[in-house]
């Protein structure tokens, strides 16, 4: 093919990709849009004959905003970190006519030594993967962007906290034990990291879910990642932390007793990566234009609060859908349910001592309750595209606890200290080499000039020949930052006069009375859960001892708590061997309580076959789009319903296809009776046979949706459901009534405050 003739196709290809992306988008109005749909357009039933280029991102997705390796911006735009031309090529841009059989001698032969093509396209297949991230390996991310309110300003002069100051954001949620494949919904910690791309360079802030953390020291991280990673042996359980060497470890090292509870809590299982906290857990220091320093303590608060799943629902997500969390940030996102946090930092004076109300600044395992120092909102991040490739984007983004810009700066927090090592570290074996910040979702996007230069995945071509510091042959270049710009200074503090030793100080030595604060600060239903997760995990354990010295910390936290477990066990509930604290509860801790915006909740519509009329259904789904968030039409088998009058209604999931878990919310458009794939006897989906008429995927997913303390709607023939599925009479959180968007507003209000909570006896 001539050069021109190849120009005219890419052109043409491009053209019809513009097209293509102009009808989806038109076609992919807010109002009517389902996510989730594989691309940006519809795939044609025959192999395609015509070559075209990759279809554009869909509307909510975009790739790294394109800089150069030395942090310039592009001027080819996003095209040039893609792929090019309409037709096939070698690695090197030679143009190939077939890939699908290898060079033989004959059609029967050997395979050829000469096939060039065979060869590179497995070598870099066998090639494909790098190392998983040691920890944090399953994650998920999205693009954004953070609008700083100017709040601030006073304490510290990074410019991206200056006032109406927007920077572009990369932010990875993660799970901390589980292999790249686990599920989602494990009980664990979740990582909470943000990449901003200031002016000023990268400033990471590299969180968990979770304020404290199970260890002081860094040097203790590989004791307790080894005890929650699964066993040496089997390598059995993944991505859990039920099991004999986790609980051997937290129960001999008592300072991880107070994350541990944290994730036997409701936080251990959220219900999405939009309603988390997070924190920053150390404490930082800020510094200001003048030189003065603050401490403070990060947090991220969600706009749509905090919710949980609960355990049920955690068990069955992992099975039916281990990509839970995953799927409901990027489908939210393609809604257009842009998750929103505000980032606030609690304030504290930079005295020598670093302690605040008695509590040690540099204690990773404590915590400052809000009432004692409120989080005060410096600005707002809001995630508004999915990522358009994941290895390139959410597998290769490199965050360090160290990324620091001026104005913000590390404490003496001696885990901190040690991360500040680690992540550096951790990606020369991960990212293949020390060039991991020229990858495009690690460059900054402010100019850099450094003296680093060469190694593995070189991407810069650097001028000049003096890439040392004093030189004359390159003029002197680069020069430091004189005073009239705002450089990196490592901010003058005192050190005290001092041994060297390997000791704590002696205010890191309290593991219990912040656990217990924790504790005592959650309502009755909330400790419920805790309980019953202890319970589990050490129901899990085979060994008796450490069941038993796991039963001995509790006693030191909370009798009843102890007791509960113990009777669970089967095992007798130990006297405390500590005096313990009358600790003033912090409502701030529970999650219970309020009401919030209920963006991007799902609410499945189930809708019998045969519905002589939809206008229901339409007006239902209208209501629910309209109120933000995403209605999911749920029938006995695929494709479209009509009725003969207005648009065919097309069906998301079938009978077979959804499980309860999936949905915020069920509106019942009537009783459906059995689907063709329906076996009421023997499905392990199915409810008992008694339910007679109804479907028993229906019935089961009413059943679980009520147990799971659900809002349920419905109209038309919704109550026969509710009885055939063993609900009590009058049920709380149950709205039915004759018109469906009174039933979706009266469901909306029940959704606001997450759970219908009346249904969890305390
Ligand atoms: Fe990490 N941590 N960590 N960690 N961490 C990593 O870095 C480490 C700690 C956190 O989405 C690793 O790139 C040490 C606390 C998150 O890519 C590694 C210590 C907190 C992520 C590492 C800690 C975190 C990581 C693995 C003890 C909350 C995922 C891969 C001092 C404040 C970031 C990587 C992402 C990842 C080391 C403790 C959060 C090995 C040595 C405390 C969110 O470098």
């Amino acid at each position: 093919m001539s050069e021109n003739d190849s120009k005219g196709l890419a052109g043409k290809a491009r053209d019809l990709a513009g097209e293509v992306a102009h009808e989806v988008k038109a076609a992919m109005a807010p109002k009517d849009l389902i996510p989730g749909t594989p691309g940006s357009g519809t795939p044609s039933l025959e192999e395609p004959t015509e070559p075209r280029e990759p279809l554009p991102p869909k509307p909510a997705q975009h790739g790294p905003i394109p800089h150069s390796p030395t942090g310039a911006p592009s001027k080819d735009g996003e095209l040039a970190a893609a792929q090019q031309g309409a037709h096939l090529t070698t690695a090197t841009g030679v143009p190939l006519r077939d890939t699908d059989h290898s060079l033989k001698a004959g059609p029967r032969g050997p395979v050829l030594l000469q096939d060039h093509h065979l060869r590179e396209k497995i070598m870099h297949f066998d090639h494909e993967r790098i190392p998983e991230r040691v920890v944090h390996a399953r994650g998920a991310a999205a693009h954004g962007v953070f609008r700083s309110n100017g709040a601030a300003s006073e304490l510290t002069k990074a410019a991206f906290l200056a006032e109406g100051a927007t920077t572009p954001v990369f932010t990875r949620f993660s799970t901390v034990l589980g292999s790249r494949g686990s599920a989602d919904t494990v009980r664990d910690t979740r990582g909470f990291a943000v990449k901003f791309y200031t002016t000023e360079g990268n400033f990471d802030l590299v969180g968990n879910n979770i304020p404290v953390f199970f260890i002081q020291d860094a040097i203790k991280f590989p004791d307790v990642i080894h005890a929650g990673k699964p066993h040496p042996d089997v390598e059995i359980p993944q991505a859990q932390s039920a099991h004999d060497t986790f609980w051997d470890f937290v129960s001999l090292h008592t300072e991880a007793q107070h994350h541990a509870m944290w994730n036997m809590s409701d936080r251990g299982i959220p219900r999405s990566y939009r309603m988390m906290e997070g924190f920053g857990v150390h404490t930082f220091r800020l510094v200001n234009g003048e030189g003065a320093t603050t401490l403070v303590k990060f947090h991220w608060k969600p706009r749509l609060g905090v919710h949980s799943l609960t355990w049920e629902e955690a068990q069955i997500a992992a099975g039916v859908d281990p990509d839970f969390h995953r799927r409901d940030l990027a489908d939210a996102i393609e809604a257009g349910a842009h998750p929103e946090w505000d980032l606030g930092v609690q304030v504290f004076p930079d005295t020598p001592e670093q302690m605040f109300a008695g509590i040690d600044l540099l204690d990773s395992t404590k915590i400052i309750p809000e009432e004692l120092a409120p989080v005060q909102v410096i600005g707002t991040m809001t995630l508004n595209a999915n990522p358009g490739n994941y290895f390139a984007e959410t597998e290769q983004v490199a965050f360090h606890a160290g990324h620091f810009v001026p104005g913000i700066d590390a404490t003496d927090d001696p885990l901190f200290q040690g991360r500040l090592f680690s992540y550096l570290d951790t990606q020369l074996t991960r990212l293949g080499g020390p060039n991991f910040n020229q990858i495009p979702i690690n460059r900054p996007h402010a100019p850099v000039n450094d003296m680093l230069r060469d190694g593995f995945h070189q991407d810069a071509v650097h001028t000049g020949i003096a890439p040392y510091k004093p030189n004359s042959l390159d003029g002197g270049c680069p020069f430091l930052a004189g005073e009239d710009m705002s450089g990196f200074i490592d901010v003058p503090q005192p050190v005290e006069a001092s041994v060297k030793v390997r000791e704590n100080p002696a205010t890191f030595d309290d593991h219990y009375s912040q656990t217990r604060l924790f504790y005592r600060s959650l309502t009755a239903v909330e400790q419920a859960h805790v309980a019953q997760a202890y319970t589990f995990e050490l129901g899990k354990c085979y060994e008796q001892a450490i069941k038993e010295r796991q039963l001995q910390a509790l006693a030191n936290i909370d009798a009843e708590l102890c007791a509960t477990v113990a009777a669970g066990l089967g095992l007798p509930a130990p006297e405390p061997t500590i005096a313990l604290t009358d600790e003033t509860p912090s409502p701030a801790l529970s999650q219970i309580g309020g009401t919030w915006p209920i963006d991007g909740r799902l609410v499945g519509i189930v809708v019998p076959d045969g519905l002589q009329d939809l206008s229901d259904v339409r007006t239902a789904r209208d209501a629910i789009f309209a109120a933000g968030m995403v209605p999911l039409v749920v029938a006995s088998k695929g494709g479209m319903l009509t009725d003969g009058s207005g648009d065919p209604i097309p069906v998301q999931r079938t009978f077979l296809t959804v499980r309860s878990i999936e949905l915020d919310t069920i509106l019942l458009a009537g009783a459906p009776l059995p689907g063709l794939d329906a076996n009421p006897a023997v499905d392990a989906k199915g409810a008992a046979p008694s339910v007679g008429i109804l479907d028993p995927r229906v019935a089961l997913m009413v059943q679980e949706a009520y147990r799971h303390g659900k809002a349920l709607g419905g109209w038309g023939d919704a109550a026969e459901v509710l009885e055939a599925s063993g609900l009590p009479a009058a049920p709380a959180g149950v709205y039915i009534g004759d018109d469906a968007a009174d039933v979706v507003a009266n469901v909306i209000t029940l959704l606001g405050a997450h759970r219908v909570w009346e249904r969890f006896p305390a």
